[in-house]
């Protein structure tokens, strides 16, 4: 399949990174999209591509399986996957494509965004509507160097995103180090919100302190209509779990339209 050959030639041409380019082969990989929907327009406003092994294992086993010795070249392995599948899967032009990344897998930012936006540019989607999720499941070593990537990314006018807010290594702290365009409150904070006070007052503040610092909010892991309908009224505009969709391998998932949104609030069907 040439996307298959366009992958390889892009993963080879890591344009001058020596590092990435002394690394072993990291594991093979496919992804999963799982929509977004923004609950006031009551649409998809993207997907988030999920990493998986070629046979389906899940993401736990595909990321164990990766060394120190390669994880610079996985982390790109990814990024490319991912915009190639998703131009595979037809991604419209104004959806967004958000992607996971391991901060720590990120060696100079000006280098290592270079194959990920010639792989946008080969296979056709906008940088504009490209999203990095930093994930939680690393500390960030050197905050200076996290700075310096989210930087180069805007500056390219892509966006960045604070994955699983409050669990693992990913809390307040990284808000006083760099202001993301998006923050994903861990499926932790969602999972019974609807009959639990103390998980509304945890959501109600971050969403508060969000709109101060002008960040948007994305609810992850919303499994039911409670929890959706609990999400909307604190004011958490974006969406994405099994309520709207599982991810889907061979197709982007739609969203049922009696769960989509009516007037700001998603139905309760
Ligand atoms: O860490 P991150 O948020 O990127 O990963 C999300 C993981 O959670 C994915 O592996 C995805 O398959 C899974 N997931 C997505 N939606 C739901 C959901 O509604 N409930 C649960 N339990 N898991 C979900
Ligand atoms: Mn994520």
């Amino acid at each position: 399949m040439t996307g298959d050959h366009t992958v390889t030639v892009l993963e080879e041409h890591v344009v001058g990174c020596a590092v990435c380019r002394a690394e072993g082969a990291p594991p093979a990989v496919t992804m999963a999209f799982q929509p977004i929907v923004d609950v006031a327009r009551g649409r998809v406003v993207g997907h988030e591509a999920l990493v998986r092994g070629p046979a389906g294992e899940p993401a736990a086993t595909v990321l164990g399986a990766v060394t120190s010795d390669t994880r610079f070249r996985f982390d790109q392995r990814c990024r490319v996957r991912a915009i190639q599948q998703a131009a595979e899967l037809g991604l419209p032009d104004d959806q967004l494509l958000s992607i996971n990344f391991l901060p720590n897998a990120v060696y100079e930012p000006a280098t290592c965004i270079r194959t990920t936006l010639a792989a946008a540019t080969t296979y056709g989607i906008p940088h504009t509507s490209l999203v990095f999720e930093l994930t939680e499941v690393e500390q960030v070593t050197d905050a200076g160097k996290l700075t310096a990537i989210v930087e180069e990314y805007r500056s390219r006018g892509l966006r960045t995103a604070i994955d699983d807010f409050g669990s693992g290594h990913n809390g307040l702290n990284l808000l006083a180090d760099f202001v993301p365009d998006i923050v994903k409150l861990d499926m932790h904070l969602v999972r019974g919100v609807a009959q639990d006070r103390r998980r509304q007052t945890l959501v109600a503040s971050t969403v508060a302190l969000c709109d101060e610092l002008g960040i948007s909010v994305i609810g992850e892991g919303v499994e039911t209509a409670e929890e959706a309908l609990a999400l909307a009224d604190l004011g958490v505009g974006g969406q994405q779990g099994y309520w709207y969709a599982r991810p889907a391998f061979d197709a982007l998932a739609t969203v049922p339209s009696d769960r989509l949104a009516v007037g700001g609030r998603p139905s309760a069907a």
